[in-house]
């Protein structure tokens, strides 16, 4: 389209909570955004989806927050009344120096995730506040991919997050296995949806295996393999058996570069406890055929390179870091790892260059280093959680390891609230900070959560839009948008960083995040915060990444798109010279076996991979009551919560309860019925969509939906977390694919 003269056009890049980064052109006109259209430079191009591309309503919704509030009614009652800044700032900081004051630091939890994703705009500045208040707990661990990022400490000595590879190496496979990894719905990290379509349109065979006919399956895959929730490890085990009793497994590769494989042969050919892990014996357990095990196997060791490509959701489940495990150990035993074409497993997703690159150069300048609160229990255990490599991400506190037994586990900082020191935690919690996270909707076992935040004094929120956390505020802090101030952001694995240009003043009296901790920080008293303007920041930022030559270019550009002469491959150093690229682990090789675990003697965290039956699995006695496996998968038309309520993108896909025909008849269920999901933590009421796309004994409800509870606490509003756990597994993931649920029509 072209522009009037009136008119103006600003380059920005939209990352928003799918992780993707994408470039938007946005048209100016009278100082509003007017119309959005996306990347026309040079290829690659970073190319936005409806979401970026319906920003507009989100930017202009009727329902921004424009003022600070203050609760005026009970907790949760969503009764506020408007103040000024000043009073919001004077507020909070005296209620930070009470209870400091009277329960100490450690009485104080942040929690930060990831609403717009930049390098100035994030929580760790307001990790930076309460350090030099003090000091405040925080939580470590990731929810999306703990499993992931376990199973890769302890096979490669490295962050997840690390160990993923410019998406057009997957033009070099002659196999891909998309295992429980949907990108054809989930955008993110470097548009492997793009990719895949052209290996598949080169001949590269490809495979789903997922319990729901993804649009991933239809589009991109030659072939569907459903499988029960929760029992990949069983079906890779397997897997390896048939490569294994084949002697198709490359074992130069094996006797080269890895550690312990004696020991995983020794289990998977059933020497340790005499069960054979067949197909047959996976069958009963997965779901899956045994001769559809059997040519999976096969197609997979002798189609090389083949690359495995394990998604988050299978790993958020009870045991899930032994899937990641097993994925790695399949990868390696086939000689796919750190080749062109190959993957090396635990989660298809991570960074390259940009955020590796950024990650010291942000991470604690900008948290104000160390937390006071961190220091007085240095960690003990699991000696990789200490790694330094453990990638800051961003929003502070999003991806750091433990240093510090005072951290919590994100998932079960409600439990510790409502628990403190006589449940085990190291404090009593008396205030909770929340930035960019929508925690009541978000984190397993919604109703609990709840519980806890009435037990709190006290409670801040920095928030866009009243959603079902911030209803929970004393104080809610109005944030403005990335459109509404600058910023620079990378692209997960795609080679590319991003300028966020400011485009249009912040709506009503909304800020950023930078002006909310500078205006907190004069409050406290704390010297030194506003030395740096963004501006400053960003040119600091810049100059840190090394990679790009020209800030004002750059700023101009809206990105800049690093050249790569080749496909990166992870561990390609470790593959092609050992002796001088050892893995970074205590062994220096892959490990297949890890004496790391082996050390932390816990039963549940076997050191070779192994398949554990999980609980509230099929063979869960619980099935009687509540016979169907719940799924909680990423939607389309949002990232989370945020784009909900964005009316257009509402139109595209209604929330709803996905069963098959089988269980849906069983029930007297019709399509579009509106029907009662429920289980000993909540109910939710929504309609059911009835299709073949699912597995029988498996339902849907994708995440995200906001949480809307009626006069008897039964959900109106489709929020899958009502019915999710906050029991995590041992290694600490999340096991939002972990529930039993029934469902009857209302
Ligand atoms: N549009 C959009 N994109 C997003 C996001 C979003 O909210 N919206 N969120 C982003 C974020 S933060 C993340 S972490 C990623 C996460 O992305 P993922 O965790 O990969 O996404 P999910 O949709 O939960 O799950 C992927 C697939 O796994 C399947 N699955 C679930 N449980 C199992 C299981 O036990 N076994 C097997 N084999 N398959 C299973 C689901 O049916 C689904 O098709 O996506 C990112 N991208
Ligand atoms: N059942 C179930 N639960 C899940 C998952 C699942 O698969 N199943 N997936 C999990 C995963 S992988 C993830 S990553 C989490 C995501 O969980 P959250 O990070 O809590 O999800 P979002 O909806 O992205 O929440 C971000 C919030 O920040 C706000 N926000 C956006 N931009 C800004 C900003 O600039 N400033 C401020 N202050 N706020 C902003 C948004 O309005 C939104 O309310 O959810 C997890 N929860
Ligand atoms: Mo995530």
């Amino acid at each position: 389209m072209g522009t009037t003269s009136a008119e103006k056009v600003v380059y920005t890049t939209c990352r928003s909570h799918c992780n993707e980064a994408c470039v938007l052109k946005l048209h100016i006109r009278d100082g509003v955004v007017s119309h959005i259209e996306t990347d026309d430079g040079p290829e690659p191009q970073y190319l936005a989806c409806l979401k970026g591309r319906a920003y507009r309503q989100r930017l202009y919704s009727p329902e921004r927050l424009t003022s600070p509030l203050k609760r005026t009614g009970e907790r949760g009652e969503g009764k506020f009344a408007e103040i000024s800044w000043d009073e919001a700032f004077e507020t909070v900081a005296s209620e930070i120096k009470r209870i400091n004051r009277a329960y100490g630091p450690a009485a104080i939890i942040l929690m930060c995730s990831a609403g717009d994703i930049g390098w100035v705009h994030n929580g760790s500045l307001i990790e930076r506040v309460l350090v030099g208040a003090g000091g405040y707990t925080g939580v470590l661990g990731t929810v999306s991919a703990e499993g992931a990022f376990f199973a890769s400490m302890a096979t490669y000595g490295t962050d997840s997050i690390r160990i993923t590879g410019t998406r057009d190496n997957l033009l070099r496979s002659s196999m891909i296995i998309l295992w429980g990894w949907n990108p054809a719905v989930t955008r993110g990290y470097g548009q492997p949806a793009l990719h895949l379509l052209k290996a598949r349109q080169a001949g590269t065979r490809i495979v789903t295996v997922d319990p729901r006919y993804t649009d991933s399956a239809a589009t991109l895959s030659d072939q569907w393999v459903p499988i029960r929730p929760g029992t990949d490890t069983a079906m890779l085990i397997a897997m390896a058996y048939v490569i294994i009793s084949g002697s198709l497994q490359d074992q130069g590769f094996i006797d080269r570069f890895t550690t312990g494989f004696a020991s995983f042969r020794d289990y998977v050919l059933g020497k340790q406890d005499g069960i054979p892990k067949t197909p047959a014996w996976a069958e009963p357990i997965t779901g899956v055929p045994a001769a559809t095990i059997e040519s999976l196997a096969r197609e997979y060791a002798t189609l090389k390179p083949a690359a495995l490509m394990d998604g988050f959701a299978p790993g958020r489940t009870a045991y899930g870091e032994q899937f990641h495990r097993a994925v790695a150990v399949l990868s390696t035993i086939t000689g796919n790892v750190g080749v062109a074409g190959g993957n090396a497993g635990c989660g298809s997703t991570g960074a390259y260059l940009p955020r590796i690159h950024l990650g010291p150069v942000v991470g604690s300048r900008m948290t104000g280093g160390e937390n006071p609160v961190d220091r007085t229990r240095p960690r003990e255990d699991a000696v990789f959680y200490k790694r330094k490599d453990r990638t800051s991400v961003i929003g502070g506190d999003f991806y750091t390891g433990g240093p510090s037994n005072t951290r919590l586990n994100r998932v079960q900082v409600a439990d510790a609230i409502l628990n403190g020191r006589n449940g085990g935690y190291p404090a009593d919690y008396k205030m909770l900070y929340l930035v960019n996270l929508n925690y009541v909707n978000q984190y397993g076992n919604t109703n609990k959560i709840v519980q806890a935040l009435k037990k709190l004094e006290f409670i801040v929120v920095q928030e866009q839009f009243m959603n079902a956390t911030a209803r929970y505020a004393d104080i809610v802090f109005p944030n403005n948008t990335y459109m509404e101030r600058n910023d620079i952001t990378t692209g997960g694995v795609a080679p590319f960083y991003g300028f966020v240009n400011k485009a249009v003043d912040s709506v009503g009296g909304s800020k950023s995040h930078y002006e909310i901790a500078a205006g907190l920080a004069a409050k406290l008293g704390i010297k030194g915060f506003d030395g740096k303007t963004e501006e400053d920041w960003l040119k600091e930022i810049v100059a840190g990444t090394k990679d790009i030559p020209n800030y004002e270019a750059f700023r101009k550009q809206g990105s800049h798109k690093v050249p790569l002469p080749c496909p990166v491959v992870v561990f390609e150093d470790q593959i092609r010279d050992p002796l001088k690229n050892p893995f970074p682990n205590p062994s220096g090789k892959i490990q297949i076996y890890s004496q790391e675990i082996a050390d932390m003697q816990h039963t549940l965290i076997p050191p070779i991979p192994k398949y554990i039956e999980p609980w509230e699995g099929r063979q869960d006695a619980l099935t009687a009551k509540y016979p169907l496996q719940l799924l909680t998968t990423h939607f389309l038309r949002r990232a989370h919560t945020q784009y909900d309520n964005v009316p257009w993108l509402r139109e595209l896909c209604a929330q709803a309860v996905t069963m098959n025909p089988a269980d849906a008849r069983s029930r007297g269920i019709k399509d579009g019925d509106r029907v009662k999901v429920f289980n000993d933590r909540g109910a939710v009421v929504l309609p059911a969509s009835v299709t073949d796309r699912i597995t029988p004994g498996v339902v849907d409800i994708p995440e995200g939906s906001w949480f809307a509870p009626d006069a008897s606490g039964v959900d109106q509003g489709g929020c899958a977390n009502v019915l999710t756990s906050d029991v995590i597994s041992p290694a600490g993931a999340f096991c939002s694919s972990t529930a039993l649920v029934q469902v009857e029509k209302t």
